[in-house]
């Protein structure tokens, strides 16, 4: 008979990523925590993000995906949460810096916020390890290229603006889906003005299936082969899905992509030459039946399957 602890359920306490070993260096493929929300806008939360997303990983059982038929189970570890400041956006972003470029040493990464200001930190910690900018697919209802935080230099709305102007990310290569809030049309269409491209949850309604999403997925495809095929990151804030599939987010915005219309990206680009992802904004105590936090979980399980499916050994 197998008992409850051996399987590891939901809500069995210290779960890990899949109930994966924590910390084992030797295996190529990681998550790790970024329990941080100084930054948000509006609700806050998202600190408490990675242990729900775990929680609900458990959920994946054997982590076998039904379309990519492999698991990855094996091959990943759970670097636990990092440790960090508790306050302050800079002192936590140069130890997350530090931090990540540790990580990436050994490891591909899946972080697991945390509001969108850490991707900052991780996309310099990136940058630093490769030697040279990176592609971005970026989800989101938010463009992220605000010039400012409400009159502050930097919060979790201006990374992709901060990106772009450190060299980061290729213009070109710089790739957003799902947008939709409000904003100046120079901050809305800044990505489109650099050379990148902007599709709006407006410009997907109505498409779901790979055939209805051709154009788009064909475009990504394109512009990171014309890019040169560089080392790319996906940043998927879970707020790019509507809040009917994520209420339990920061910064809801309505009108936004359906769980199926995600993960036919995810599974139509899972041959991209990725370099890292991060899933952020899941702020439990706003969500309802552990909707948002599962969607999350299948986020980045998907893409560690698809990762796994396009080339098992050389990562
Ligand atoms: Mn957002």
């Amino acid at each position: 008979m197998m008992h409850a602890r051996a399987h590891g359920f939901p809500y069995l306490a210290g779960n890990s990523f899949l109930g994966v070993p924590r910390g084992d260096a030797g295996r190529p493929y990681a998550v790790a925590g970024i329990p941080f929300d100084g930054a948000v806008t509006n609700r806050p939360g998202a600190r408490f993000a990675p242990e729900a997303i775990r929680r609900a990983s458990q959920m994946l059982c054997d982590g076998i995906h039904p379309h990519f038929d492999v698991s990855p189970v094996d091959v990943l570890t759970d670097l636990g949460d990092l440790a960090l400041p508790n306050t302050g956006l800079e002192a936590t972003r140069t130890e997350l810096q530090r931090l990540a470029f540790e990580a990436l040493g050994s490891h591909y990464v899946c972080w697991l916020g945390g509001d969108h200001s850490v991707t900052l930190s991780l996309l310099r910690a990136q940058r630093e390890r490769l030697g040279r900018p990176l592609a971005l697919v970026h989800f989101d209802a938010h463009c992220d290229t605000w010039s400012d935080h409400f009159g502050e230099s930097s919060g979790h709305g201006t990374w992709v603006f901060e990106a772009l102007q450190e060299n980061l990310v290729i213009p070109a290569a710089t790739v957003q889906i799902g947008i939709r809030s409000s904003g100046l049309k120079a901050a809305r269409e800044h990505v489109n003005d650099v050379g990148g491209r902007v599709f709006t949850a407006r410009e997907l309604r109505g498409r779901e299936s790979p055939e209805q999403m051709a154009a788009m997925l064909a475009e990504i495809h394109r512009r990171i082969e014309a890019a040169g095929n560089p080392p790319t990151y996906l940043s998927l804030d879970i707020d790019c899905l509507d809040p009917a599939f994520a209420p339990g987010t920061g910064t809801p915005e309505p009108g936004g992509l359906s769980t199926n219309q995600v993960l036919t990206v995810l599974e139509a680009l899972h041959d991209l030459p990725w370099a890292g992802m991060d899933c952020v904004e899941v702020s439990p105590a706003y969500d309802h039946a552990e909707l948002t936090s599962s969607a999350a979980a299948v986020f980045v399980w998907t893409h560690l399957c698809g990762l796994l499916a396009a080339s098992p050994r050389s990562r």
